[in-house]
């Protein structure tokens, strides 16, 4: 089955919005073989090292950042149902009057993420999240709201396959792209994550920086204890979609907690509406769960578009345990 016959097939869990949807995820999916595409020849175009430019989250801009960006936004553009694009590598939302309307749609992407991974020839993604616009103009604003106002997300990740990812509600559905005719081919249909897994994701180097209850969770995966299948190994690649891909199919958890050095302030570091609530949709719609370690991700609301939340996602019965963690060291 390709994907555009799944997008028809698999209604939208919400109807008004399933068209708009279904045209914006086909075009996303012609982005994802373009940058696809563009990967196998930066390194032999050249098409690497920086460009000497920063997004409004202080990361260093590659030069695929800005070109996907741009790709991205042309594509969207072209479904004639995104009414406003919220993207990491542009400060506010680009406004698309081809979209806009009643069942207009906010879409929300990371089009290169893990981008300090492209140099060297790792794991790196694309994420995506469409939000409604309820007709709203200007309709960038329309982003702001709980994860739980998701009409669907999904993202690509551009490993040895191209694979693609997604949602609309009515669980969680794995593609891989054909590179002869350029299809998506639906491999992995419904996805169901383990309620508990053998791996944990995190960035060890901030260890000194966490909450006590995210140390002392991190100690017991590392102690080794037969019975509850301790120690669980640690898998981190630098590129949340790798990390996440790898937690959906294998099971286990990925976190990127907040730093807590000073706990009056906690500092969050992924993007809440293009990384954190698009991939808490998609493992909750494979029954996993996604949390800020006190908080349902899906539950937070978001008041600006590059605001920072923290996370730990992956299998059920792993993130209720670091939760437990959290609360007894609170
Ligand atoms: P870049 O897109 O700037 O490489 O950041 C990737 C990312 O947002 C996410 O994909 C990773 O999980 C995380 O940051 C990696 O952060 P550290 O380099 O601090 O581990």
């Amino acid at each position: 089955m390709t994907l555009a016959e799944h997008l028809a097939a698999q209604r939208s869990a919400v109807p008004e919005y399933a068209d708009g949807a279904a045209a914006i995820i086909q075009a996303i999916g012609w982005v994802a073989r373009d940058i696809a595409r563009a990967l196998a020849y930066a390194a032999i175009r050249g098409d690497t090292g920086k460009a000497g430019l920063k997004n409004t989250t202080g990361d260093e801009q590659k030069p695929l950042d800005l070109w996907s960006h741009e790709v991205m936004a042309g594509a969207l553009r072209g479904s004639h149902a995104c009414a406003a694009y919220v993207s990491e590598e542009a400060a506010e939302p680009i406004e698309m009057m081809e979209g806009a309307g009643p069942h207009g749609l906010v879409v929300c992407c990371d089009p290169v993420d893990g981008s300090s991974n492209l140099d060297v020839n790792g794991s790196v993604g694309t994420i995506f999240s469409l939000r409604p616009s309820r007709g709203q103009v200007p309709a960038g604003p329309a982003a702001l709201g709980p994860g739980t106002d998701q009409v669907a997300a999904g993202y690509m990740m551009y490993g040895p396959a191209t694979t693609m990812v997604y949602t609309s509600g009515q669980g969680t559905h794995g593609f891989t792209l054909e590179p002869q005719s350029g299809e998506f081919l639906l491999t992995h249909p419904d996805i169901k994550i383990k309620r508990r897994g053998k791996t944990y994701g995190i960035n060890e180097g901030n260890f000194h920086t966490w909450h006590p209850g995210q140390r002392a969770y991190v100690e017991y995966l590392r102690t080794s204890d037969k019975a509850s299948g301790r120690p669980y190994s640690l898998r981190y690649s630098g590129a949340m979609v790798a990390d996440v891909h790898r937690t959906l199919l294998d099971g286990g958890i990925f976190m990127y907690p907040a730093d807590f050095t000073d706990p009056a302030k906690p500092k969050p570091k992924l993007r809440l509406l293009y990384e954190v609530a698009p991939m808490a949709l998609l493992v909750e719609q494979a029954g996993g769960r996604a949390s800020t370690g006190t908080e349902r991700v899906l539950d937070v609301r978001a008041t600006e578009y590059h605001q920072r939340a923290a996370i730990l996602i992956g299998s059920s019965d792993d993130v209720t345990q670091a939760e437990d963690f959290y609360r007894r060291q609170a």
